[in-house]
């Protein structure tokens, strides 16, 4: 399956969903996920929109949730669309801030890693994620489209955009 199998015209995903990069000095939070989706995974903090629920809202509470911060003046610089060949689905936004309250700490849903912007472990992330989080980090914005088998990537494009519009409330 290639991205050319999917009709991107009228593709609406399963899930919306948000990715969180909180910045300080030379380092980035990340986490090592230890439930759900990319359980094991190095990931940045971040979930499925709860009902009624837009992606910034949910982007600051999945890490009120799995880190216990509060995280203000998050910007959106990314959008990815994921399809997996199971039929399953998520439309991500992903945020970068400095801004954070409160010290990370380890929950049931996560354990924190503040890492070294040069050193991050992508061996351990999602396979994408080389691709498009070094842009994250610097700033620029992007749109992306994959195309998944399991945790094993099989296509995929990604194209600088001037702007990405967050995902607003879940409606299903
Ligand atoms: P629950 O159901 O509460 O345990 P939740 O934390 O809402 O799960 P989950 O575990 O379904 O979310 O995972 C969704 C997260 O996975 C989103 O933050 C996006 C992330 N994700 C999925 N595929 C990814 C991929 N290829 N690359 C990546 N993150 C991905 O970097």
């Amino acid at each position: 399956m290639t991205l050319n199998d999917i009709d991107w015209g009228t593709w609406k995903a399963r899930d919306p969903a948000t990715l969180v990069f909180v910045i300080e000095d030379d380092k980035v939070l990340l986490i090592r996920k230890k439930r759900g989706l990319g359980l094991g995974k190095i990931n940045g903090p971040g979930g499925k929109l709860d009902p009624g629920e837009n992606a910034v809202d949910c982007a600051r509470r999945e890490c009120r949730e799995e880190l216990g911060i509060e995280v203000h003046d998050l910007e959106c610089l990314g959008e990815h669309k994921f399809q997996f060949i199971d039929g399953y689905s998520i439309h991500c936004w992903v945020f970068r801030t400095y801004r954070y309250e409160g010290e990370p700490v380890e929950t049931e849903e996560a354990v924190p890693l503040w890492t070294n912007i040069d050193q991050i472990p992508y061996e351990e992330m999602w396979e994408d994620d080389r691709l498009w989080l070094p842009m994250v980090l610097e700033g620029r914005s992007f749109s992306a489209r994959w195309v998944f088998d399991d945790d094993r990537m099989l296509d995929h494009d990604i194209r600088h955009v001037e702007q990405v519009i967050p995902g607003g409330p879940r409606i299903d």
